[in-house]
C-alpha cells in the first residue's frame, strides 16, 4: 500500500512536471550584454533536485522566468553521486537545493522559498 501510494505520487509529480514544461513563462529580458553577465553569474550555481518534487517544479519555473540557465543535479537516485555529496557536504538530502559556489567557497541553500527570494534577488 505504501508502495502503491509512493508509486502514484511519483507518477502525479512526473504528469505535473511535464505539464508545466508546456505552460509558458513569462521571461525576463536582458540586453545581450545583460544576459551574458547573468549567464556566467548562473555558472556559479547548481540545482539538486528530484524531477517530480513539486517544489523542484516550482524551483525550475522561477529559474525559467528569469532567463538564466542552472545546472540540475539528480539527488534522487540512491547511491548516486550528486545525492551522496548532498547528503556528506551539505548535511541531510531535501530538494531543491543550490549550490552555489564562489571565490571557491560552497555554501548550500535549502527551501524553495529561499531559493526563489535569492535568485529573484540575483537575477530579476
Ligand atoms: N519546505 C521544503 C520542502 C521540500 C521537500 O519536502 N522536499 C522533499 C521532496 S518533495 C524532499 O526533499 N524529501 C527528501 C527525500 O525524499 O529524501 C521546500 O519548500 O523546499
Amino acid at each position: 500500500m505504501k508502495l502503491l501510494l509512493k508509486a502514484f505520487r511519483n507518477g502525479l509529480g512526473v504528469l505535473i512536471a511535464l505539464i508545466s514544461r508546456l505552460i509558458p513563462v513569462k521571461k525576463v529580458k536582458r540586453d545581450v550584454k545583460a544576459q551574458e553577465a547573468a549567464d556566467n553569474k548562473a555558472k556559479n550555481i547548481e540545482l539538486y533536485q528530484f524531477f517530480a518534487c513539486p517544489f523542484c517544479i516550482m524551483s525550475r519555473r522561477v529559474i525559467r522566468r528569469l532567463n538564466i540557465k542552472i545546472v540540475t543535479r539528480d539527488a534522487q537516485t540512491r547511491g548516486g553521486i550528486y545525492r551522496e555529496e548532498m547528503l556528506k557536504e551539505a548535511g541531510k538530502v531535501q530538494v531543491p537545493c543550490l549550490k552555489i559556489t564562489e571565490n571557491g567557497k560552497v555554501s548550500w541553500m535549502y527551501e524553495s522559498a529561499v531559493i526563489k527570494d535569492y535568485l529573484e534577488k540575483e537575477f530579476g
